[in-house]
């Protein structure tokens, strides 16, 4: 455990002055501070257990060291995020990748590092060692009933996986689809994945949600069989109430208005959560803000107004999960990265003006309304996301104190430079 031998709170003092004067410049702005810092500090955001490594594409793996080699190293670098941010309280496990061999044991190991486990990621993306059938042609829109059986089963392994393990949730990504014209029954495909689904849906305790990734293409090229929000919405409408959409930023066509696309799931109540990451053309899974972040302050301005017209808990409600892959970063400083900018977008969404930009926006005052949101983006928040970390016990700014206390140095130390690839 990395961390047992630092004290946080001694990283802040050199930077703590520095902190309380941009704090105090920015707090006299924001009304109801103290409900903001609050919220701040309940947003957790689960890490995603294949982040944790060096992803990949499929040209080339370069991968660093001191990469994690077990479930036990991934929970560990998880904790070493959380006591260093105060927003990682959460990890996202993906079967068969993480497998526990003593649920018992790993649940307490997280919960050692304050950890809970989040959406449980099932794969019928690739065949496994001594499986039976093929997912070559599909998973649940299999042809052949027999392979579709197969991944209904899997899934519901899942399931008993996460409930070992204290998770609520599963998310089902298909990469089902079609890479040519002519090759699959729109209809039928559809129709049987529908089936499928509904087996693993049957198969969910009462206090669970799944949740229906869409993806518009890759690993198909020609059509995906759950390949927009449509679709997903659809399938979570027909499964019944606790199936929900689930919306990972980079899985929309360029353009998308992914803003719109989160405010009508989630006046439906029908949006479970999120993979943020970012991306400038496909799935490319880049740090979260690093292209875009205006549009991720939008969607989090979307968010917070479908939120509060619902009385939701903003925290608790929605799955928040990061779903990226590094390639040529650390994994960790990847991680705080996009933690921080999650933060940072939801920071400024908080201190939107949202009852003058509803007069606004009534009033048809086009120019006022975009003054307002441009007036909450423009506004240096990091003070407030850093006094949230302060008062959660955190460090007042992880990535330094990641690089000043030469973590990677350590883990390298720890456990090589030699890697196993982890997942994606
Ligand atoms: C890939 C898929 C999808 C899925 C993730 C984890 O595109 O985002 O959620 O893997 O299975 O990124
Ligand atoms: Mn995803
Ligand atoms: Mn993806």
């Amino acid at each position: 455990m990395l961390l047992e031998n630092y004290k946080i709170n001694e990283l802040n003092q050199e930077s703590l002055q520095d902190h309380q004067r941009k704090f105090g410049l920015v707090a006299s702005s924001v009304k109801n501070l103290d409900e903001v810092i609050q919220k701040l500090m309940d947003f957790q955001i689960a890490i995603p257990s294949w982040a944790l490594g060096t992803g990949g594409t499929r040209f080339a793996r370069f991968s660093g060291g001191g990469e994690p080699r077990s479930l036990e190293e991934k929970i560990e670098d998880v904790g070493l995020l959380h006591a260093l941010n105060g927003s990682s309280g959460a990890i996202s496990l993906h079967i068969p990748w993480d497998i526990p061999q003593n649920p018992k044991a790993i649940k307490a190991l997280a919960a050692q590092y304050g950890l809970r486990f989040d959406a449980m990621n099932s794969n019928t993306f690739q065949d496994q060692p001594g499986q039976q059938h093929s997912y070559k042609f599909g998973s649940m829109q299999h042809t052949d009933k027999a392979v579709r059986k197969q991944a209904v089963e899997h899934n519901i392994d899942v399931i008993n996986y996460g409930i070992e393990l204290g998770s609520d949730s599963i998310n089902v990504w298909l990469s089902d689809g079609s890479s040519f014209p002519g090759q699959l029954n729109f209809r039928k495909a559809f129709q049987r994945t529908l089936e499928c689904l509904q087996e693993v849906y049957a198969a969910l305790p009462d206090n669970w949600k799944l949740f229906v990734e869409y993806k518009a293409f890759e690993p198909n090229f020609y059509s995906m069989t759950v390949g927009d929000w449509g679709q997903s919405f659809n399938y979570a409408t027909k499964l019944g109430p606790k199936a929900y959409t689930l919306v990972d930023l980079g899985h929309h066509l360029p353009g998308a208005n992914i803003e719109q696309i989160v405010s009508l799931l989630l006046m439906e109540g029908k949006l479970g959560g999120f993979h943020f990451n970012d991306s400038k053309y496909g799935d490319d899974d880049l740090t979260v803000g690093s292209i875009n972040p205006y549009q991720l302050f939008l969607i989090f301005n979307e968010l917070i107004e479908g939120m509060n017209a619902r009385g939701m808990n903003h925290a608790t409600d929605l799955g928040w999960m990061i779903d990226a892959s590094h390639n040529v970063k650390d994994p960790l400083e990847d991680l705080l990265q996009s933690v921080e900018a999650i933060k940072i977008a939801y920071a400024q969404a908080l201190v939107v003006d949202a009852n003058a930009l509803e007069a606004a926006r009534e009033s048809n005052d086009v120019v006022q309304a975009q003054e307002l949101l441009q007036e909450a983006y423009r506004t240096d928040v990091r003070p407030l996301v850093a006094e949230a970390r302060l008062r959660a016990g955190a460090a007042l700014q992880p990535f330094q104190a990641y690089r000043n206390l030469k973590v990677r140095d350590q883990l390298i130390k720890e456990r090589g430079l030699k890697t196993v690839a982890t997942g994606l």
